[in-house]
């Protein structure tokens, strides 16, 4: 039996920055029931049950063992009776009758495909359901929608996108993003942030932090460049502005959801040559990949870092601690102390960690 002696449920905190949750996950079975439920209350936009079994997954993430009696959740947070009765029914059917029931449920298998799309959220999936629209087919067959630029090229290249990017292409796409920002600004520094600094294997896109030392002269940087789609966002960051206080706060960095076009090299499959129908121009030899770029001034870098990196409920959990434990407000740009109403410069993660009496975690220990 999967006994760990020093472990203590009762010690567990409620928050998963004061955690260490690895890609280890022994619980999958549980998390993943969870995560459906979750997705089901966020296309309903119920926020409270959403993240009710959101903060579910990510306890039962970082537990280091599965989960095989009810006893084994006994003393741990979040455990409500919602969550419990699904971990429940897994311990004893092996799977949970309500997650099958959402899956099976025919507005959140429509919400399912159309959040696929790039550009297409919560909101657009609500009006097209509204107007009876249920499959992607649908969608695309209904020529008086009228779609956003991003939900265009969201269609257009729909299956390189639902295709993970995996770490290679990440790597490769790294060293053109890189070699393309250091023509314009040499001193710069780009670093990738999102799941694939987290240490996963596989992602739905990769993101980039790029920041240039010294004199501001990057906002330029975005307009050039090899972007097969791109849809810039100006920043509309105010100096000295309270940093926001909403739980998924949006930051105001210029940035740039992108598409990018990656080269692949052509595999050199003997069936093509000697097919009749061969013709190197119909053969595509490259991958859209979906890039999120964001600029950053050098004073926010470390706050841009620490946000961009996620995961999405550790830094939830980063802004709820900051902002119930310690009277800060945190967000992407910086920290806060409502006490003594100053703002705390920060050059590294660590400096965060250390201003909100926190110990530092790891990037790949945030996977909460
Ligand atoms: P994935 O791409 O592998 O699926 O996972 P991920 O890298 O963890 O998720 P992501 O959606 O790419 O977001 C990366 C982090 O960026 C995530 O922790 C949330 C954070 N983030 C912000 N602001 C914004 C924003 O405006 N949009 C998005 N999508 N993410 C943001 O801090
Ligand atoms: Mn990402
Ligand atoms: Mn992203």
């Amino acid at each position: 039996e999967p006994e760990v002696p020093s472990f203590i449920a009762s010690k567990v905190s409620q928050y998963s920055c004061q955690r260490k949750t690895t890609l280890n996950n022994y619980n999958k079975k549980f998390t993943d029931a969870f995560e459906i439920m979750a997705e089901n209350y966020e296309f309903k936009e119920n926020e409270i049950l959403c993240l009710e079994f959101l903060r579910a997954a990510s306890v039962l993430k970082f537990l280091p063992f599965p989960v095989t009696r009810m006893k084994d959740i006994q003393g741990l947070p979040c455990m409500g009776d919602r969550v419990r009765d699904v971990i429940e029914e897994i311990i004893e059917e092996g799977e949970s009758s309500r997650a099958k029931e959402v899956l099976n449920d025919e507005r959140y298998k429509s919400f399912k495909q159309f959040t696929s799309v790039f550009g297409v959220g919560v909101k657009t999936s609500e009006k097209w359901y509204r107007m009876g629209l249920r499959t992607l087919e649908e969608v695309k067959a209904d020529k008086t929608l009228k779609l956003s630029k991003m939900q265009k090229a969201g269609f257009l290249y729909y299956e390189d996108l639902v295709s993970c990017v995996s770490k290679a292409e990440a790597d490769a796409v790294s060293l053109i993003v890189k070699n393309t920002v250091c023509t314009f600004l040499p001193d710069a520094l780009v670093t990738i942030t999102g799941g694939f600094r987290r240490g996963k294997k596989i992602g739905h896109d990769i993101d980039f932090l790029i920041t240039n030392p010294g004199p501001r002269e990057d906002d330029e940087l975005l307009h050039k460049g090899l972007l097969l789609y791109c849809d810039i966002i100006e920043s509309t960051f105010v100096k000295e502005q309270l940093p926001s206080r909403k739980i998924d706060a949006m930051d105001n960095f210029q940035k740039c959801f992108a598409i990018l076009k990656l080269y692949q090299p052509r595999v050199n499959n003997s069936s093509y040559n000697t097919s009749k129908n061969f013709d190197m121009a119909e053969v595509k030899d490259w991958k859209a990949i979906r890039v999120d770029l964001v600029i950053t001034p050098f004073e926010q870098y470390a706050y841009a870092l620490l946000g961009w990196t996620g995961s999405r409920q550790f830094g939830r959990d980063l802004r709820r601690y900051a902002t119930h434990e310690k009277k800060m407000i945190l967000d992407n740009h910086a920290l806060y102390d409502r006490r003594e109403r100053i703002f705390l410069k920060a050059g590294s993660e660590e400096e965060i960690f250390t201003h909100l009496g926190l110990d530092y975690v790891e990037p790949w220990e945030r996977n909460a």
